[in-house]
Order: C-alpha cells, then sequence, then structure tokens
C-alpha cells in the first residue's frame, strides 16, 4: 500500500498525492458501509488499480487530527486568517469567532494583516498580539512580508480564512500560486456554487487551502459556558470570585477577566466578540450539541 494525502474530490473521486504522483482513486465500498467519507485532507492508503493514467482505490483512511466542516477539509495544522488594514474595514467579530473555531478544532492560528500600503496595520496587530496570537504584517499590493509568511506556513497544511475581499487569494499568488482575485473571484462564486475545498502544495513544502470570504465556520458546537476556554488571554489572570463564572455581568473585584479589561489589558474589541459570541450561543441547549 502507498500513503498519500487527498487534495482534492469530485463527484466521487478522489485524487490522492503521494511518491507516486496524484492517482485519481475512487474509495473502497467498505467506507460507504461504514458510513465514512474521505475528505480533502485526509491521509489514506491506496493501492495502485492502473498505472498510465495513475489510478488507485482507497483502502485506509488514517485517523484525522481534525476537521472543518466549511470547508470541509481534515488535518489543518495552521489557519492564517488574514484581516485588511481597510477596504474591507477589520470585522473583529468575524475573526474571533475563526478563532474560537480554530481553538476548538486544536488548530495553530496565525494572524495575517495586508493592505498595509492603505493604512497602518498597528492597532490590528497590537489587538492580537496582546491577545497572544503570532501575527504578521504583510502586503500583497506590494509584495512584502511575503518570505515571512512562507517561512511560517512551510510544511504545513495551512488554510487561510478571512473575509471576502482582504486578500486572500492575493496572498496565494504571490506565494506561487494563479488564483482569481478580486471582482472575477466573486462573479466566480456565483456561477459555481459549489465550491470545493482543495490543497494546493506549496513549493517549499506543505498545502495551502484558499477559503472563499464567507465560508464561515459559524461558532454553533460549543456550549456557552465553555466559550471562555478558546479566549486565550482569558487564562492564567487568577480565579473569580464564583467558580464556574463566566466572566460577563460580574464586578471587576468579583471577576478577573471583568478586572482585566478594565485595567485595559484585554482588549475591548476581543470583549465585545466574547459577549457578542456568548449571546448567539447561550439559547442552544446542551442536547441539541
Ligand atoms: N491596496 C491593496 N489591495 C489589495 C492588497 N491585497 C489584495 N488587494 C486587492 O483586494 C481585492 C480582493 O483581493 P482578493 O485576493 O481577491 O481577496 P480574497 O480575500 O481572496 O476575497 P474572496 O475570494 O472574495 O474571499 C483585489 O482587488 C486585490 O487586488 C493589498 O495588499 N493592498
Ligand atoms: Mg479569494
Ligand atoms: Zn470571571
Amino acid at each position: 500500500m502507498i500513503n498519500g494525502v487527498i487534495v482534492k474530490g469530485i463527484g466521487g473521486f478522489y485524487y490522492v498525492q503521494s511518491d507516486r504522483g496524484v492517482a485519481e482513486c475512487r474509495a473502497r465500498g467498505k467506507f460507504r458501509k461504514a458510513q465514512i467519507s474521505p475528505m480533502v485532507g485526509d491521509k489514506v492508503g491506496i493501492s495502485i488499480v492502473n498505472e498510465n493514467p495513475l489510478q488507485g482505490a482507497i483502502e485506509e483512511i488514517y485517523p484525522r487530527k481534525n476537521f472543518l466542516i466549511r470547508p470541509p477539509v481534515a488535518n489543518v495544522d495552521t489557519v492564517v486568517i488574514v484581516i485588511a488594514t481597510a477596504s474591507p474595514n477589520p470585522d473583529y467579530c468575524m475573526v474571533d469567532k475563526l478563532i474560537v473555531t480554530a481553538e476548538k478544532a486544536g488548530i495553530e492560528i496565525i494572524i495575517a494583516v495586508n493592505k498595509t500600503d492603505i493604512a497602518k496595520p498597528d492597532n490590528i496587530i497590537e489587538v492580537y498580539e496582546k491577545a497572544g496570537f503570532q501575527t504578521i504584517s504583510v502586503c500583497a499590493e506590494k509584495n512584502e512580508g511575503i518570505n515571512g509568511l512562507r517561512a511560517l506556513i512551510s510544511g504545513k497544511t495551512v488554510a487561510f480564512a478571512g473575509n471576502s475581499g482582504v486578500g486572500k487569494s492575493s496572498l496565494l499568488n504571490r506565494l506561487g500560486f494563479d488564483l482569481e482575485t478580486g471582482e472575477v473571484s466573486k462573479i466566480e462564486r456565483g456561477k459555481h456554487t459549489t465550491r470545493h475545498a482543495e490543497l494546493l502544495p506549496l513549493d517549499t513544502g506543505g498545502y495551502v487551502i484558499d477559503t472563499p470570504g464567507f465560508s464561515l465556520l459559524e461558532v454553533s458546537d460549543i456550549k456557552a459556558s465553555e466559550l471562555k476556554d478558546y479566549f486565550r488571554e482569558f487564562k492564567d489572570l487568577g480565579d473569580c470570585r464564583f467558580s464556574g463564572c463566566v466572566h460577563i455581568g460580574a464586578k471587576p473585584s468579583d471577576c478577573a477577566v471583568s478586572a482585566a479589561v478594565g485595567r485595559g489589558e484585554i482588549c475591548p474589541s476581543r470583549y465585545e466578540s466574547y459577549l457578542s459570541i456568548y449571546d448567539s450561543l447561550k439559547d442552544i441547549k446542551d442536547w441539541e450539541l
């Protein structure tokens, strides 16, 4: 058996990258019987059934370390969350939702602030450095910061996420791809409603995934009471007066998070995102999760 990675799936065919090249594969019937569908990003074992063209059968799907629903992709190491300094203006709540999703899935997070040619990235960088994230300033337009970005992601499976128009595809093009950007990508999206995830091999090793803006990753499979676990700067602040404190509406003297917000150690935008996401989760009953 040959080990590889599913880089693309279309109409029941899975394209598996291995030492032998890309093989067009079908999944064995046993997976359908077991109600397991192969996903892009799955590490698989295949047998070769034809040499030219290279075709195979998926014999084994190895355990997933994580998976995302939208885009449907498994075994993501890192998500690069792209924020534009302007045009479009930062949507902090959306970024923070993405972060929560990634934290829950155990995916490493990098915040990349793009379009530094039109406004300064400093405020955005400060918000996320203070919260404990790795950040990087980049400019697809001026081709700046791209080697730094490449160094952070090489060898990994990396999803690029963030609002429409922030420059995900433009950054990937600077990394050597040839993706549609700007209005073209929007027109295309209208035409093809089914957008599938695809792993694109990075020439310095690893894979990237370009996700369309708004493909988002709604936070819903989380209990409101555990949301605080996915805001990393809420940790290590010491104990609140009441165990199980969700850090909402409590006096600063009773709540370590509320006190840290008061002292300016937690950025207002992060705390506002917390309140807003909490609000969206609080009516979901445990048995609905
Ligand atoms: N000024 C400036 N414009 C940029 C920069 N990066 C990208 N753009 C422009 O921003 C627009 C959107 O860029 P895309 O790369 O298509 O954005 P995207 O995040 O892939 O958007 P979706 O595919 O819709 O999610 C395009 O017109 C780009 O030319 C930058 O660094 N500076
Ligand atoms: Mg795009
Ligand atoms: Zn508290």
